[in-house]
């Protein structure tokens, strides 16, 4: 579809990027409403971009999912002018979760907050970090989870954004299907 079409019928564009396995295409489900937690777990990988549309904040949204496998990553940034034609919405998704992918995560959201201003479209576009599978009762459930690391690499990620980059930063879970809780 192309931008001008969308824009007539009022149809949002929205991305969801991320590195795989981070919980972009649960997030998705959460946003079309989809609150049965078990279709969460025959998920499969995407591959390459998925699209579908549907409401949520009030708008209808088509939506863009961003396989987050490697092949693929390095695909959208090579085509990202193309990519983010008619944007309104990016949900940029880190698992909180994968401590052994922080720096790999941070680097991918640093290359694309680094393209989208090399685009002069960072105006245009509401970008949201999601720092995903912040689950309740994270620490007792998952004895890797280390909320100081955690902490840490969100302030880090805060650190290094450009300061006149527009953003917003929130907790979120599949388990409490979006009550989202805003970091700053
Ligand atoms: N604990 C936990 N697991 C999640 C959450 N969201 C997604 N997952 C799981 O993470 C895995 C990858 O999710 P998926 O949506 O396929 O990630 P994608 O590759 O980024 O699209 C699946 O097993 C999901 O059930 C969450 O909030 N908490
Ligand atoms: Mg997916």
């Amino acid at each position: 579809m192309d931008e001008k079409a969308s824009k007539n019928n009022n149809i949002k564009k929205m991305l969801i990027m991320g590195l795989d396995k981070g919980g972009k295409t649960s997030i998705v489900l959460c946003l079309k409403g989809i609150k049965n937690v078990a279709s969460f777990s025959s998920i499969t990988p995407t591959k390459g971009i998925s699209r579908e549309t549907f409401r949520a904040y009030g708008s209808k949204f088509n939506v863009w999912d961003f396989g987050g496998q490697q092949q693929f990553r390095t695909d959208y940034i090579d085509n990202f002018k193309k990519n983010i034609i008619g944007v309104d919405k990016i949900i940029f998704v880190i698992d909180i979760q994968d401590n052994k992918r922080y720096e790999l995560a941070s680097q991918y959201l640093m290359k694309v907050i680094e393209k989208l201003q090399e685009s002069k479209k960072t105006y245009d576009i509401d970008f949201s970090i999601f720092f995903h599978k912040y689950d309740p009762d994270l620490g007792m459930i998952n004895k890797e989870f280390n909320e100081e690391k955690a902490d840490a690499f969100i302030e880090e990620i805060k650190d290094n954004i450009p300061s006149n980059f527009k953003y917003s930063l929130v907790k979120t879970s599949i388990y409490t299907v979006f009550q989202k809780a805003n970091i700053h």
